[in-house]
C-alpha cells in the first residue's frame, strides 16, 4: 500500500544542510543560504545540460575562455548561472570561475563573507558525446568582505570550508561535504529535489583502478611511469590493476570515490605543472578525498598544503585510496 511506495521522511540536501548548520549554534545560516544558491544553479544547468542536444545548446559558442579552449554555449550559459546565483545570494564577496580571466568582486552592497571558486561545466569538450560532465566548487570563508583582496583569495586549500561537485550523467549527483564527512544526493525531476542517496562516502583504503591518459605516457617523469608500470606488470604477484579513464574530471572522481582506486594527471614535459587547476578542479576535489578517508599528492606534497599565486594555476595530482596514493608517494620520496 502507499506507505511501502513513498518514503515520507526524505533526506533532502536542504534538510542535510540545516542539520549541519545545527552543529555551529553561532552560525546564522550564510553557508545554508551560501549553499541552497549553488544547488538551484546545478538543479539549472542540469536541465539545461538533459536538453543541450535538442535546444541545440551545444556546439562552439566561438569565443575562447582564459584557457584558449573553443567556449561552448553551455559553458557560458552555466557561468552566467552561476555568476547570478551566487551574486545573488548576497553571501558572497569574490568569486573564481574556469571560464572567467579576473576574479570577481561582488558589489559591495551585495557582499558576504564567502569567496567561491568554481568550474561551471568541467569536461565541457565532451558535451557533444553524452559524457558525463560536472560543476566543482570549493568555498573560502574571508576575514573582511569589504576590503577583500586578490592575496586573500589565494589560500591554501586546506583552509576551505566545504566543497563539493555536481555530475549531469545518467542521473544528476551532487556530492558535498562541509567539512563534516561527504554526502551524495541525486537529483528526484519530479520532486526538483536533492535526496540523499549516498550517506557518509568513505573511499575503500585500497583500490584495483587506475585512472590516467595513457597517451601522455611518452611525455611522463619517472615515477609516474614506474608507478603507471607497476599498476600493468606488478611484480608482488598481484593481479593487473584495470584502466578506467573517461575524460572527464567529475566523472572519474566520482568513480574513484566510490569503487575506489587512483586518479592522475601526472605533470608531463609538454605541461610541466599538469593540466588540472588548483582552485576549482585539485583543491575541492582534494578537500573531498581527505574527507572521504583518501589522500590526495601533487608529486611534491599535500595537495591542501599548496599556496597558488594565481587563480588559474595547474598542479599534477595523484588522488584516491589512501594505499594507493603511498605508492606513488614512495616512488616520488626515491626520485627526490
Ligand atoms: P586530457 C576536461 O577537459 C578536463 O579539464 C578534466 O575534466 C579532465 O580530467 C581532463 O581535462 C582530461 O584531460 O588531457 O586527458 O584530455
Amino acid at each position: 500500500h502507499a506507505a511501502d511506495t513513498f518514503r515520507t521522511d526524505l533526506m533532502t540536501i536542504t534538510r542535510h544542510v540545516l542539520n549541519e548548520q545545527s552543529r555551529h549554534p553561532e552560525s546564522r545560516g550564510d553557508l545554508t543560504i551560501l549553499l541552497s544558491h549553488i544547488v538551484l544553479g546545478c538543479k539549472f544547468v542540469a536541465s539545461a545540460v538533459n536538453k543541450a542536444g535538442l535546444a541545440k545548446l551545444t556546439g562552439l559558442a566561438g569565443e575562447t575562455n582564459v584557457q584558449g579552449e573553443e567556449q561552448k554555449k553551455l559553458d557560458v550559459l552555466s557561468n552566467e548561472v552561476f555568476v547570478n546565483a551566487l551574486v545573488s545570494s548576497g553571501r558572497t564577496c569574490v568569486l573564481v570561475s574556469e571560464e572567467d580571466e579576473k576574479a570577481t568582486f561582488v558589489d559591495p552592497k551585495l557582499r558576504g563573507k564567502y569567496c567561491v571558486c568554481f568550474d561551471p561545466l568541467d569536461g565541457s569538450s565532451n558535451i557533444d558525446c553524452g559524457v558525463s560532465i560536472g560543476t566543482i566548487f570549493g568555498i573560502y570563508m574571508i576575514k573582511n568582505q569589504d576590503t577583500v583582496t586578490l592575496e586573500e583569495v589565494l589560500q591554501p586549500g586546506k583552509d576551505m570550508i566545504a566543497a563539493g561537485y555536481c555530475m549531469y550523467g545518467s542521473s544528476c549527483t551532487l556530492v558535498l561535504s562541509t567539512g563534516n564527512g561527504v554526502n551524495g544526493f541525486t537529483l528526484d525531476p519530479s520532486l526538483g529535489e536533492f535526496i540523499m542517496t549516498h550517506p557518509d562516502i568513505k573511499i575503500p583504503p585500497k583500490g584495483k583502478i587506475y585512472s590516467v591518459n595513457e597517451g601522455n605516457a611518452k611525455n611522463w617523469d619517472t615515477p609516474t611511469a614506474k608507478y603507471v608500470e607497476k599498476c600493468k606488470y606488478p611484480t608482488d604477484g598481484s593481479s593487473p590493476k584495470s584502466l578506467r579513464y573517461i575524460g572527464s574530471m567529475v566523472a572519474d572522481v566520482h568513480r574513484t570515490l566510490l569503487y575506489g582506486g587512483i586518479f592522475l594527471y601526472p605533470a608531463d614535459k609538454k605541461s610541466p605543472s599538469g593540466k588540472l587547476r588548483v582552485m576549482y578542479e585539485v583543491f575541492p576535489m582534494s578537500f573531498l578525498m581527505e574527507e572521504a578517508g583518501g589522500q590526495s599528492f601533487t608529486g611534491k606534497g599535500r595537495s591542501l598544503d599548496l599556496i597558488p599565486t594565481d587563480i588559474h594555476e595547474r598542479s599534477p595530482i595523484f588522488l584516491g585510496s589512501s594505499d594507493n596514493v603511498e605508492e606513488i608517494k614512495a616512488l616520488y620520496a626515491e626520485e627526490a
